[in-house]
């Protein structure tokens, strides 16, 4: 058995942000059998928390006590809070509402108040609004709080920052944060989930703070694994979908979307960070997956699916129709159908790939399926075909005996990119909105030519890649 500390902790900002966040921690929790009534008895701890080696190491992971969380196992919400456990966690938000849930609600006791930050009324879906007036007034603040957060760390491994791109604070604030964290942690990695919006947008000016904020995420994250919107919905009304309700405008009407689609995002951070925690025959730290996958800067927008697809408060998991085999969770992982994004993976050039299977996934079931996929894909000819890193974590997800977690880097994810430019030039034509931007201490127009030049930049860089032929290079000579 591996045994290691990691630490990690999430850093979130804007409303969607916050709300993933909020959807995070229960859920972290569940994975390490705590009851969310504050008083129940043991005998109900789910099945897979009992005791694994490990377990206790895990938990040092996401939460830090004052008095040092000892070898116990809490059991309920009470034995953290005799223990002052506290997630590793910073909430920001320039809107107070989502926030406040954190200071008031049932968690109010797991997070530290200095912790959160709030202001009012918000960077009114102007990125500039976020990124300098909110950025120039908060950084110093901001830096202090992950100063602190990172001292209670003893091995540092990673900052996980969740945010928006279509809003002001998530896109512009989290955004301005990559910079001061590469400014001052260098040598801790920043991966980023951020969520792009659906296209049928409720924010008029979402494709500028999209393209402003890829800019940040281009030149000052480690690694970027990109959700949206549209993507989750599809996946939420497939995995919900009944006779009366009609696709997945019937779902929108009859369900809570956003808890929904944050809980299959939440999924995803605690299958990807799942190797950093638990133990494994064949761990994969979150650093190896930045190492494996990103060839090139700038290159690191990674393509995740899970599978199963489940949400884990709901009764009965894995849900009817979803795959539980070995073979099934591999095809499924990396069906075009089952993505996190709306690009096909597959139907590109692979830069790198990665699979972490969860529970009871055997080795023999990872080579047979892995064996397969290599023979159907096409990968860059620098990797000979076989670029696929393999990791393995004893522990499955609660309610679950195996799940597995594809994450893929595509010459595809250039589509994206195109996609998002399109949008950014149906507004930019007519300079439609501008002027909100433009009235922002700090901003110039220049900054909407720069981040599409940078946005440019990635897409040419991964379409490149689409056509890349082997080529022989020719022997070394001795002269
Ligand atoms: N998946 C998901 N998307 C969300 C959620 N909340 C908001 N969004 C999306 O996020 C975008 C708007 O960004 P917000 O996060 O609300 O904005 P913000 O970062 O708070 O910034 P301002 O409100 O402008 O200060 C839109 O595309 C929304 O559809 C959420 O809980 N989950
Ligand atoms: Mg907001």
């Amino acid at each position: 058995m591996s045994e290691f500390l990691t630490v990690q902790g999430t850093v979130n900002f804007g409303q969607c942000g916050n709300q993933i966040g909020g959807a995070f921690w229960p859920l972290v929790l569940q994975e390490h059998g705590i009851q969310m009534q504050r008083d129940c008895s043991s005998k109900s701890q789910p099945q897979h928390i009992q005791p694994h080696g490990g377990m206790h190491e895990a938990f040092h992971s996401f939460f830090s006590s004052s008095g040092g969380i000892s070898e116990q196992s809490f059991k309920t919400l009470v034995d953290l809070e005799n223990a002052k456990v506290k997630a590793r966690a910073v909430c920001i938000d320039m809107e107070d509402s989502v926030v406040a849930r954190f200071r008031t609600g049932q968690f109010r006791h797991l997070f530290d108040d200095t912790c959160l930050l709030t202001n009012y009324p918000g960077s009114g879906n102007n990125w500039a609004e976020g990124f300098h007036t909110h950025g120039s007034e908060y950084g110093e603040r901001i830096l202090n709080i992950l100063q602190r957060s990172a001292e209670r760390c003893d091995q540092l491994h990673g900052f996980l920052c969740l945010f928006s791109l279509g809003g002001g604070t998530g896109s512009g604030l989290g955004s301005a944060v990559l910079g001061i964290l590469e400014d001052n942690f260098p040598l801790v990695e920043r991966y980023v989930t951020c969520v792009y919006p659906a296209g049928n947008e409720d924010v008029v000016t979402s494709p500028y703070n999209v393209v402003l904020a890829t800019r940040e995420l281009t030149h000052h994250a480690s690694c970027v694994f990109p959700v949206d919107n549209k993507a989750l919905l599809e996946l939420c009304s497939r995995l919900k979908s009944s006779k009366d309700m009609h696709g997945v405008a019937g779902y929108i009407a009859t369900c809570k979307p956003f808890h929904d689609m944050n809980s299959i995002v939440v999924n995803m951070l605690l299958h990807l960070t799942s190797g950093s925690r638990f133990p494994g025959n064949m761990n994969v730290d979150m650093n190896e997956i930045h190492n494996n996958m990103v060839p090139f800067p700038g290159l690191h927008y990674i393509a995740s699916s899970i599978s199963p697809l489940f949400f884990p408060t709901s009764g009965r998991n894995p849900a009817p129709g979803m795959p539980v085999k070995p073979d099934d969770l591999f095809s499924s992982a990396w069906s075009h159908d089952t993505q996190l994004l709306k690009v096909d993976p597959l139907g590109g050039m692979i830069l790198g790939a990665t699979v972490l299977g969860r529970g009871s996934i055997s080795v023999c079931d990872m080579r047979r399926n892995i064996d397969k996929f290599q023979r159907k894909m096409r990968f860059v000819p620098w990797t000979c075909g076989n670029a696929m890193k393999i990791g393995m974590c004893s522990v499955p997800p609660p309610g679950l005996t195996s799940s597995v977690l594809s994450l893929i880097n595509t010459s595809s994810m250039s589509s994206l990119f195109k996609d998002v430019a399109q949008k950014f030039n149906k507004l930019y034509r007519r300079k439609a909105h501008i002027h909100h931007y433009l009235q922002v201490p700090g901003f110039n127009e220049e900054d909407f030519a720069s981040s599409l030049e940078t946005l440019h930049e990635v897409e040419e860089g991964y379409t490149k890649l689409t056509k890349i032929k082997g080529e022989t290079v020719p022997r070394l000579q001795v002269l």
